[in-house]
């Protein structure tokens, strides 16, 4: 058995002790596909739904934790429910202690190796094991990891995708109207003159208040990503993301070093290796790992902690209910990526009011209220 102090490092131990008296009985997963509020055009494809995969972990003592994956693929979700199933088998009757859990599943499946469905698998059973100890302890999640802030700073991204100025100025508008003046645009247009376009316009139709960030989603190549960020570079943007292939750490670090506009990158990173190389190359001046892809919350604060010890400020990705606990519990949070996609399928979504979303006094992560 593991003992209590071995590889904890993210509780206190008094919690800990609670983790060590709940073992971890059984998995159930189901899939829903809830409808975008807004379909969403980026440079790597489009999206309509929220494929999301849903897991409930119970324990022998009748607690249970949920967690949820996100797939834009469809297609991909059984093998993603096959992935989470065949890792709870791995951790069946271990005790609730995500950070043990997580190690234990990442050294299972060193044979195996790779990154992909299997690190989000692992990343399920570690998210939905902190929601159970939140539940075991009652506390909110954060509280768990030692935060106090209980209002996020956050962006809205739940649209603005690729399509016509008026349909973007649209969306722009009405996020301004509800408050939420900070919001990411999606880039890839056909030329960066139309790029430019849309910002200025953006920013002399909505005035001084908005701030705007912009995504490339990897779409350029590494000659239009120094062309393009160069013209970009006068506009007062907050951050350009992903403007090449996530893979191609070294362009970037020269495209960061090129770039006065700070580069943002980190949701293709897919483990602390690849974090501390994407740091150790300066390849981005922000990080915004993705709870999923990282291999969960327990991966995410580590990816943090080497983010800090750089002095790199860090962001989310996507899942907002979870990332809000994350980013109060770090000293080097950055901002919250709100997206509504979820909002009909978890009553414990908040919604951002004037560029912050509101941490709330459930136990966990609040799913579900
Ligand atoms: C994004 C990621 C995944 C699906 C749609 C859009 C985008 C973001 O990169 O950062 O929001
Ligand atoms: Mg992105």
């Amino acid at each position: 058995m593991i003992s209590l102090t071995e590889n904890i490092e993210l509780m206190s131990r008094e919690d800990a002790r609670y983790a060590n008296q709940v073992v971890l009985k059984k998995i159930i997963i189901e899939t829903a596909t809830p409808r975008l509020p807004m379909p969403l055009l980026t440079a790597s494809g489009a999206l309509e739904n929220a494929f999301l995969v849903l897991v409930t972990l119970e324990s022998e003592c009748g607690l249970v934790g949920h967690s949820y994956l996100f797939s834009p693929n469809q297609s991909l979700l059984p093998s993603l429910v096959h992935a989470a199933n065949a890792a709870f088998k791995e951790v069946e009757g271990h005790f609730c202690v995500p950070e043990q859990l997580t190690d234990h599943l990442l050294a299972k499946f060193r044979l195996f190796g790779g990154t992909g469905i299997l690190t989000m698998a692992v990343a399920s059973i570690d998210m939905a094991a902190w929601d159970m100890l939140g539940l075991a302890v009652g506390k909110p999640l954060y509280q768990i990891l030692g935060g106090a802030t209980q209002h996020i700073h956050c962006y809205e991204s739940s649209g603005l995708g690729i399509g016509s100025e008026a349909s973007v100025i649209g969306q722009a508008e009405h996020f301004v109207n509800l408050g939420n003046s900070r919001m990411k645009v999606r880039l890839g247009y056909e030329t960066v003159n139309e790029e430019v376009h849309l910002i200025t316009t953006l920013q002399g139709t909505l005035g001084n208040q908005v701030e705007l960030m912009v995504d490339y989603n990897q779409g350029l190549s590494v000659e239009q990503a120094f062309a393009r960020c160069q013209v970009l570079d006068d506009h007062g943007l907050i951050w350009i993301e992903e403007p090449i292939s996530a893979e191609l750490l070294e362009s970037a670090s020269k495209l960061t070093a090129l770039t006065k506009t700070p580069i943002q990158l980190g949701e293709n990173l897919w483990s602390l290796t690849e974090v501390q190389r994407s740091l150790d190359l300066n390849a981005s001046n922000y990080l915004m790992p993705d709870v999923a892809k990282i291999g969960g919350a327990t991966q995410w604060l580590r990816s943090a902690k080497l983010a800090a010890k750089a002095g790199v400020r860090v962001s989310s990705h996507l899942y907002p209910e979870i990332s809000m606990h994350l980013l109060a519990s770090i000293d080097n949070a950055h901002y919250l990526e709100y997206a509504d996609w979820t909002k009909l399928q978890f009553s414990g979504h908040q919604a951002p009011s004037y560029n912050k979303v509101a941490l709330g006094d459930a136990s966990g992560v609040g799913l579900y209220g």
